[in-house]
């Protein structure tokens, strides 16, 4: 409780948000008129994946402003969608500005990690600095996690994704030559179908013959375990989406870690957006492809 007044005094004292104050300690609390989970979702585009088409469910007829709102609808009540690979992408925003507290990390980023089965993805926040309500492109910055400036990170790496044949769609079982995909490395090949998963990967709302998504590519983290034929993802140390399960520290970031496109820090008032995509180009064995899910976040001043 004590948080929620300071979250709502700040907000207020900083950002100017409420006009009036009340002397009254339980007044202020029960005046909070917002919300401190997503309320929002301003794009969703996932790249190919196995999980796509799926969260949220694709129906016949779905279009991109429908598959929009049933992303708006799963992440308002916490509730996971894929980004698929790398690339893949969801904006969304709060009904209020997230206050930056100096010294203390301000957001908690939900996905659906567990241990050792880390899928990063990489997070941009926007401040509405000139408070059209929208998230303009020159008000994003990227949360530079533990990885940033890494040698083994590629900066503007981009990748484009093409549409399977009708023949590919149909056939079943493991199709191991199903997507292929092209990047600005001079790198080429394709994606798999796997058993498990076996309905399109590709979004099938999306009308385009290739999907071209660009970026930070952060490097792989699959491991192969000996002997056991399993795999591990074990987490980046911090600042990414889908690294550590939503309980724990490693879920939440920092406004403070906000940095420019020349990687110099900025110095955000709060944010009122957040951007997350598929930080990685990985397949791990008969794990599938490597990608972000989201399931919203929460303001940490009112958790
Ligand atoms: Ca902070
Ligand atoms: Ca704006
Ligand atoms: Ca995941």
């Amino acid at each position: 409780m004590k948080k929620r007044i300071l979250g709502w005094t700040i907000a207020s004292l900083v950002l100017g948000m409420v006009s009036s104050c009340s002397s009254d300690s339980e007044t202020k609390e029960e005046s909070i008129p917002y919300k401190k989970t997503v309320t929002k979702v301003w794009e969703y585009a996932p790249a190919f994946g196995q999980f796509v088409n799926e969260l949220p469910p694709y129906e016949e007829g779905d279009t991109i402003e429908s598959m929009r709102v049933k992303a708006e609808k799963a992440l308002r009540n916490n509730e996971v969608i894929t980004l698929g690979g790398f690339g893949g992408y969801v904006v969304f925003g709060f009904d209020h500005t997230i206050p930056n507290v100096p010294g203390k990390r301000d957001i908690r980023i939900l996905g659906n990690a567990f241990a050792n089965n880390a899928e990063p993805g990489v997070i941009l926040v926007a401040y509405d600095r000139n408070k059209n309500g929208v998230p303009d492109a020159d008000e994003w910055y990227e949360i530079a996690g533990s990885e940033h400036g890494s040698p083994t990170v590629i900066r503007q790496y981009e990748i484009t994704y093409y549409k399977p044949t009708k023949d590919k769609e149909e056939e079943s079982g493991e199709v191991a030559e199903y997507i292929r995909w092209k990047d600005n490395q001079g790198q080429e090949g394709w994606k798999t179908k796997n058993t498990f998963h076996q309905q399109s990967y590709y979004p099938k709302w999306k009308k385009e013959e290739a999907l071209t998504f660009s970026g930070t590519l952060l490097p792989n983290n699959a491991v192969r375990v000996e002997q056991t034929n399993n795999w591990q993802l074990p987490p980046f140390a911090w600042g990414y989406a889908d690294n550590y399960p939503n309980a724990r520290e490693g879920a939440t970031i920092d406004i403070d870690w906000a940095v420019d496109q020349e990687g110099n820090k900025v110095q955000l008032p709060g944010i009122d957006f957040i951007k997350i995509y598929t930080g990685l180009n990985q397949e791990a064995g008969w794990l599938g492809e490597t990608s972000t899910e989201v399931a919203g976040a929460i303001d940490l001043h009112m958790e």
